[in-house]
Order: structure tokens, then sequence, then C-alpha cells
């Protein structure tokens, strides 16, 4: 996998866009220059099945108009059968190890971590790369966990984790730089552009802003 894929990831699903068109709030977050997206259809107000693989589909293309990787998130059905380019699961999914199984190899596997324990965990199952968080406070997720901070990324690197990460959780321009400053390959982010008044332009500031910090 291409660690250069993670510098700025864009989450979203229909319910993160506050009433906007996700595919038209996706176009612009590619216009403004992420580097990969994830498919996240989850929590109060999620699609139902049907509409979520309508959805699934036009965003998949959207992606490939971009040649961005798309991702899936949990549903590894759905990565499968829309030929995603690769799966993100969390801790009460099944193991990277058995999705791995399932999926075809050239498929990137990502895994959500907090401890030190789950990275090496997920680092023994396969996993491609890890998203740790929640970095800071958010309100995106109704149950994440306490933020880890900074720190939850220095440890896990001085622990020996050499896999790729990305940050999760509360980030936007202004702290996006101290993820990688800190250990991570890159920002994995929901509202700062979902919820942008402008998400190209969101996007574009993050991207420069990634751009210019020198990273592990
Ligand atoms: N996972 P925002 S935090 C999807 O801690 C997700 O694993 C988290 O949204 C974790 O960028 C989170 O708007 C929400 O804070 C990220």
């Amino acid at each position: 996998m291409e660690k250069q894929m993670l510098k700025l990831y864009f989450i979203m699903g229909s319910n993160n866009t506050g009433g906007r068109e996700p595919e038209q709030v996706l176009q612009e977050a590619l216009q403004g220059g992420i580097t990969c997206f994830q498919f996240r259809e989850k929590g109060k107000g999620a699609l139902p099945e049907e509409e979520k693989w309508k959805l699934g589909r036009k965003l998949k293309a959207k992606c490939a108009e971009f040649h961005v990787p798309f991702i899936v998130n949990d549903d590894v059905d759905m990565a499968i059968r829309l030929e995603a380019d690769g799966i993100h699961i969390g801790q009460e999914d099944d193991p990277a190890s058995k999705v791995k199984e399932r999926c075809p190899s050239r498929m990137v596997i990502g895994v959500s971590v907090r401890t030190i324990e789950e990275a090496h965990q997920a680092a023994a199952d396969g996993a491609d790369y890890l998203g740790v968080g929640p970095m800071f406070a958010t309100d995106t997720k109704e149950d994440a966990k306490a933020p880890v901070g900074l720190e939850g990324i220095r440890r896990l690197r001085a622990e020996g984790i050499t896999l790729p990460i990305v940050g999760i959780g509360g980030i936007d321009v202004s702290n996006a730089a101290e993820i990688v400053e800190a250990g991570a390959d890159g920002v994995s982010l929901i509202s700062a552009i979902s919820l942008a008044d402008a998400p190209e332009e969101a996007a574009r500031n993050l991207r420069s802003r990634l751009d210019g910090v020198s990273g592990r």
C-alpha cells in the first residue's frame, strides 16, 4: 500500500453533509485534493440497505474519475461487490485476518485501534494501516471514546508500531499538521470537510497544510 494515499483521508456518509447532496460534497472534496475516501453510512439517519448500495456505487464512480482510492467502512460484502480498493473495520468487527481471507488480495485493510495491544493485534492480523482515535473530542461519532491525543500516536511509534497510521477524530486545519508531526502518515476526518461552507476550499487548505509538513 502507498502510504501517501493516507495523507488527506476523507470519510463521509449521507448523514454527515448537513443535508447537502453527498455526491456533490465528495466531488468538491476530490477537487480540493483529498487522497483517499471512505464511504461510512452509519449512525443516526443512515440510509436503508438498498439506498446505501445505490449511493455507494455513485461515490465509487466519483472516486474512480479522480483516481482516488475508495474504501468501504465495515461492510465487507459491499467492499467486495463494489470492487472497492479497501475495507476499514473496527474492534467490534471480524478480525482483519478473517476479513483478509474473504477479500481479494489487492484490497487494503484498515483497522481502528486505540491501544498498543489493539495495534499489535491488528498488525499480527495483517492490517495494512491503522486508524488511531479519537485524537480530539468529536461530535460526529455518537459512541466515540475518550480522546487519546497526540500522545496516543507517539506511544504507538515508541512501542515499535511501524504500520502506516492515520489519526481520526476532531481533526481540522488547525491541528492536522500536529498529527503527522506526532508520527502519523495522514489524517482522516469527516466534518472538517463534509460540513464546511465550501468543502473544496476546506480540502485544499488541509492539503496545503499537510503538504508543508515533513512526516516520518
Ligand atoms: N471514528 P470528525 S472518531 C468515524 O475514534 C470516527 O475511531 C473515530 O469525525 C474513532 O472528523 C470518528 O468529524 C469521527 O471528528 C470523526
